[in-house]
């Protein structure tokens, strides 16, 4: 009786925790399995379907978002897919693991598999490391992982969510000297030339879009290899930037921030009015080859975007 009495309570405690924790919003950590495939694909780089000779994550570029929270255990497997002519790697920064063991070459036909804990919450870049890695990301590995703050109450809550990663356009894909020499002709969001900007190309369908007042949260890679990005916001400021993403590493009112080649952050905007603000890198060679996207703020607002497969709009 004493021992049933001892065991009640104890699955009782347990019950009442786990009711306050439920209740306080603090979410369970679980376990976010993760397979990528390295293709070798052509894709197009701008919105008139100019074709490049990608190396990428799932054939797309950049690779897909991967998404957990904070304490979360992620099971990775990378797969190279026979059919492809060079190893390929992954490097996340969101883990801390071995960089040979972990993050070391995969030959075609083989896979890799990890296990990681996200122990801190924010944006983080993931990339090719295989050797000359400057060719991997640059060719187009590369892709976003965020990891969200284990207290759901850490920042103010987003209305909407965009991923814009930004890198640099090497015309030959097989010259490694133009890369070494930063001799890149464009740069680009989310691997397409003004592929959010109607105003720069008439050829662009798709822009980001939100309603007047709304909290638009925006998570931005510099992916590189080689250039720093200050990211601005044209006839707007950000509310709120967070370095790495981390809800304690908190700027206010910013017009601007630099974002070297690796690094992630966090930047909320809020339009007090309706029109557009555009987004760019304000080393202006970067913008004017390639980097704006604009972001249209109407009561008509598509409600899709900046939500679930709209976050990273291809
Ligand atoms: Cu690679």
């Amino acid at each position: 009786m004493l021992v049933t009495r001892a065991r009640f309570r104890v699955a009782t405690t347990a019950y009442m925790s786990a009711l306050f924790l439920i209740s306080a919003g603090v979410m369970q950590a679980k376990t976010v399995t993760v397979t990528l495939h390295a293709k070798e694909v052509d894709l197009p780089i701008d919105n008139k379907g100019t074709m490049y000779k990608a190396w990428t994550y799932d054939g797309e570029m950049p690779g897909p978002l991967v998404r957990a929270t904070e304490g979360d255990t992620v099971d990775f497997t990378l797969v190279n897919d026979s059919n492809n002519k060079n190893s390929h790697a992954i490097d996340f920064h969101a883990a801390q693991l071995d960089v040979v063991k972990d993050f070391g070459p995969v030959k075609p036909g083989e896979s890799k598999h990890f296990i990681f804990t996200a122990n801190y919450p924010g944006i983080f870049y993931y990339h090719c490391g295989a050797d000359p890695m400057i060719q991997h990301i640059a060719r187009g590995m590369f892709g976003a992982i965020i990891v969200d703050p284990k207290d759901p109450n850490a920042m103010p809550k987003a209305d909407r969510e965009y991923v814009l990663i930004q890198s640099e356009l090497y015309p030959n894909p097989d010259n490694k000297n133009d890369m070494m020499q930063d001799k890149w002709s464009n740069v680009m969001f989310n691997g397409g030339i003004f592929k959010y900007d109607p105003v720069h190309d008439p050829n662009a369908t798709r822009w980001l879009q939100a309603k007047p007042g709304e909290r638009v949260r925006i998570y931005f890679v510099n992916a590189g290899p080689n250039e720093f990005s200050s990211f601005h916001p044209i006839a707007g400021i950000w509310d709120r930037v967070y370095q790495s993403g981390n809800p304690k590493n908190v700027h206010v009112g910013m017009q601007s921030l630099v974002v070297g080649p690796g690094d992630a952050d966090t930047f909320d905007i809020i339009s007090p009015v309706e029109g557009a603000n555009a987004i760019v890198t304000h080393s202006l060679r970067g913008a004017l080859s390639g980097a704006i996207a604009i972001i249209m703020y109407s009561k008509d607002a598509d409600p899709k975007m900046g939500h679930g497969d709209e976050i990273l709009v291809r």
